[in-house]
């Protein structure tokens, strides 16, 4: 067996975008809220520094209970190999190999990338590169992969005030299976994914708008006079962009309510 990685991406990092950063769900127990960047390179390995927004707790409303980071990622080529033993290669095979990481000091997702693509076998090498009875054509072949890691302890590097730089890395090689001897190429390569952190955090104390760690009247006052949209308002309780009914139910909903204890 030869082994012969030959990435050959066109070009350089082509992109990198913030898709969307909001609220999943509403609750009082836990509510994760989800950072999503995509990324796409044309060259790999791939390295590169994602930004994040760091975890806002909203003056000490939410507790940053912990923080889960995934990445889905592929890696597209088009993919040919060749038998260039003087055996037949009954089990010629293309085996993918690499990983998908990301990390922010020392909390990282890992997870190694292992794909085969096979065909019904090829014959011995005719002696002429890139075509006959010894070669085959994959076409457009992707692997896919999914790293994931959830933090267990309050996740110290996703609090504070600064944008956090998260290292996304990929990196894919081919390999020739099941000969002696053999030759793999890749074209117009392609790697492209996506980076989701979620914030899993619970409301200290659910229907507090003033931040007094009481319901009560000022609180109700504070919605009324904040009704409408209203990005990052501490009366946004359920941090949907606007205060309403939801809002109004969560002051209703706890009133009376001390969390000074
Ligand atoms: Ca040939
Ligand atoms: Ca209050
Ligand atoms: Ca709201």
């Amino acid at each position: 067996m030869t082994t012969k990685p030959t990435i050959h991406c066109l070009g350089l990092l082509v992109g990198l975008g913030v898709l969307a950063s909001a609220p999943v769900a509403v609750g009082q127990g836990v509510v994760p809220v989800e950072q999503r960047h995509a990324f796409t390179a044309g060259e790999l390995p791939m390295l590169m520094d994602v930004e994040i927004n760091p975890f806002d707790t909203r003056g000490g409303r939410y507790e940053l209970l912990n923080v889960r980071m995934d990445v889905f990622a592929d890696v597209l080529t088009n993919l040919t190999a060749e038998n260039d033993a003087a055996e037949p290669a009954p089990g010629f095979a293309v085996v993918i190999t690499g990983f998908a990481a990301a990390r922010v000091e020392d909390f990282a997702a890992f997870r190694l990338l292992n794909r085969m693509y096979f065909t019904s076998g090829v014959e011995a090498s005719d002696g002429i590169p890139g075509s006959g009875p010894d070669f085959w054509d994959f076409g457009r072949v992707s692997a896919p992969t999914h790293a994931w890691r959830e933090t267990v302890a309050i996740p110290s590097p996703f609090t504070g005030e600064d944008t956090i730089d998260v290292m996304v890395a990929l990196e894919a090689e081919y390999h020739v299976f099941g000969t002696l001897l053999g030759t793999v190429t890749t074209g117009e390569d392609l790697c492209h994914g996506e980076l989701v952190v979620t914030y899993n955090y619970a409301v200290v104390c659910p229907g507090d708008v003033d931040g007094d760690r009481q319901v009560g009247l000022t609180d109700l006052l504070g919605v009324l006079a904040a009704w409408g949209e209203c990005e990052g308002c501490d009366a946004d309780l359920d941090g949907d962009g606007e205060v309403g009914f939801t809002d109004l139910v969560s002051v209703l909903g706890t009133w009376g309510v001390d969390c000074r204890e």
